[in-house]
């Protein structure tokens, strides 16, 4: 059984997101997301929409998705992968080469990022049309 692990924010859950964690399964047979707290989206200056148990329940909806557990610091990876016995780490093209140093542990994927939807698009276009 080949296991896939992800990390990352993923609030308003989008088709970009969708379109990764689809194509992450693809490349084997359990697919963990590691889902950033809302603590660590401060430290990574990012404020959610939805709060993390919020965007818990929605990503284990994702057909696509066998587990979600939480991402509370940037350097927990190495344990994870080795807790969770994940053979491939996917992310996202615009983490190209960041995480390159776990390649000791798994393979590392990069996966083309979908360009044409963010979810801080998403939250200003809304923004605005509630303003109008
Ligand atoms: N993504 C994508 N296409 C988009 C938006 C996001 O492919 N239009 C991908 C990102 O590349 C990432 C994943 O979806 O692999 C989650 O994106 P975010 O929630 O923005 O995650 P991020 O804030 O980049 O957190 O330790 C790693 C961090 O937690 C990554």
């Amino acid at each position: 059984m080949k296991r896939i692990i992800t990390y990352g924010t993923f609030d308003v859950l989008h088709y970009g997101h969708v379109n990764l964690l689809k194509r992450a399964k693809k490349l084997g047979d359990y697919l963990i997301v590691v889902l950033s707290t809302d603590e660590f989206n401060q430290i990574k200056n990012k404020i959610s929409y939805y709060t993390y148990e919020q965007r818990k329940i929605i990503l284990e909806a994702c057909r696509y998705v066998d587990l979600v557990v939480p991402e509370y610091n940037w350097e927990q990876k190495k344990d994870d992968i080795i807790k969770y016995q994940a053979d491939i780490f996917v992310m996202g093209d615009d983490w190209k080469g960041q995480f390159d140093y776990l390649n000791d542990l798994c393979e590392v994927v990069y996966l083309e990022r979908t360009s044409d939807v963010c979810s801080t698009n998403t939250k200003k276009h809304l923004k605005s049309k509630e303003q109008k």
